[in-house]
């Protein structure tokens, strides 16, 4: 159990958020870290917390008070060297944020992947019927939540097929490596030299497809746009956060489907209406990136707290996005609900520039299984693949009855 000491403006919590237990189930933690105050003091790592909405939204908005280019994970580079060079979106701000944000919010925007759905909704099409057909058991985590982004998005990106399976576990570590170095880092470092040492390699413009995200991230530079140096480290970013976040957001959809009959039957009476809606829903209600830091630039008052400058803060954002404060009946997963506001994609200037992406995938995979699938119901118990950062599932084993 949580301890939660008073002590002088600053409630203080001895719980570990990346130990096992809370990792394998946070919602009793995140429920705790809200009601007792707008900003907690976690001893264990020297950082304070924030897990009501109303904090996590402001600090999220305030770029130049909460800043990222200290890194968002527990290592504060203020101090520290990171373990690769940092991320030209993520791990930076204005200016040089803005470049490398402009060129990529063009080519993931609506407008330009709205040429993707057709053949994204054929390859959908094509893995559902493939699946059905072996069985109408299966693990719609490696079946459909894995299966379906490896199918399409490195095609879009552009890269070579040798290798692509290094994808999900160079996910798996980066996002474990913005919390502490504790034994999910460890089980990931043995290769990640080799993995990390492919994908940098996939950047290069030699190694891309001439029509895909990552040759035009090139061209982007070809028009001084961004620079050739900064053109690589662009296109990593999409291969670091375009797949491991949008197989988790998919399988806490898929989960959810599956859990509650009642909303599976709600979107297939309006697929083309409520997919977009249901990926988002399932984005506030599991929050597949539930935490990640920011670092304060000055003292910051919060809540009556005071942040020192320096010091690193944990934004959870799953918290926040099951807070009583601001939702009706959070922890229900409700395709009737707006979910539109939540952070799970972050809020402000950083927010996900890949969502847009991630919804169309998600959108092509519901609309081909809506049109396929009458029931879809939990065959077994599913299971949780712990990570510091990721709400992530090993396997849910489902059972389907086709159309
Ligand atoms: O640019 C990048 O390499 C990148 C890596 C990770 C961008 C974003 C993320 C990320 C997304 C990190 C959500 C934490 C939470």
């Amino acid at each position: 159990m949580t301890t939660f000491v008073s002590s002088t403006d600053v409630p203080v919590s001895n719980a570990d958020p990346f130990g096992p237990d809370i990792l394998d189930n946070p919602l009793p933690f995140q429920s705790e870290l809200r009601d007792v105050g707008p900003v907690v003091y976690l001893d264990r790592y020297d950082v304070f917390a924030m897990g009501r909405y109303e904090q996590v939204h402001a600090a999220l908005t305030d770029w130049q008070g909460f800043q990222s280019a200290a890194g968002v994970g527990l290592t504060n580079y203020l101090y520290e060297k990171p373990w690769r060079p940092p991320s030209l979106l993520l791990e930076t701000d204005p200016p040089h944020h803005d470049a490398p944000r402009a060129v990529l919010s063009k080519i993931l925007g609506p407008r330009a992947l709205s040429r993707l759905l057709v053949s994204w909704l054929a390859d959908a099409e094509d893995l559902v019927d493939s699946v059905l057909e072996a069985g109408t058991e299966f693990d719609a985590v490696t079946e459909l939540a894995e299966a379906f982004p490896l199918r399409v998005f490195p095609d879009a990106v552009g890269i070579p097929d040798e290798g692509r399976d290094k994808l999900l576990p160079y996910g798996d570590h980066l996002f474990n490596t913005f919390g502490p170095a504790n034994s999910l880092v460890e089980k990931g470092a043995p290769r990640i030299a080799e993995i990390a040492g492919w994908v940098d390699a996939q950047c290069a413009r030699n190694m891309l497809s001439d029509d895909g995200f990552g040759a035009q991230i090139w061209a982007a530079a070809d028009r001084g746009d961004i620079t050739y140096e900064q053109a690589p480290l662009v296109v990593r970013s999409l291969l670091s956060a375009g797949v491991d976040t949008t197989v988790n957001g998919l399988a806490a959809l898929l989960h959810g489907l599956a859990r509650y009959p009642e909303q599976w039957a709600r979107l297939r009476a309006a697929p083309e209406t409520l997919a977009r809606t249901a990926f988002d829903e399932a984005v506030r209600w599991e929050s597949p990136v539930q935490t990640f830091f920011r670092t304060a630039t000055r003292d910051m008052r919060v809540g009556g707290a005071t942040i020192p400058q320096g010091r690193k803060i944990l934004m959870f954002l799953g918290a926040a996005n099951r807070d009583p404060r601001r939702w009706e009946n959070p922890d229900d997963f409700d395709l009737a609900r707006n979910p539109s506001g939540h952070v799970g994609y972050g809020m402000g200037i950083h927010q996900c520039v890949g969502q847009h992406v991630a919804r169309l995938e998600s959108e092509a995979l519901l609309r081909a299984l809506a049109a396929r699938v009458e029931s879809i119901e939990l065959a077994g118990t599913a299971k949780r693949r712990l990570n510091n950062t990721l709400r992530s599932w090993e396997s849910i084993p489902v059972e389907i009855r086709p159309r």
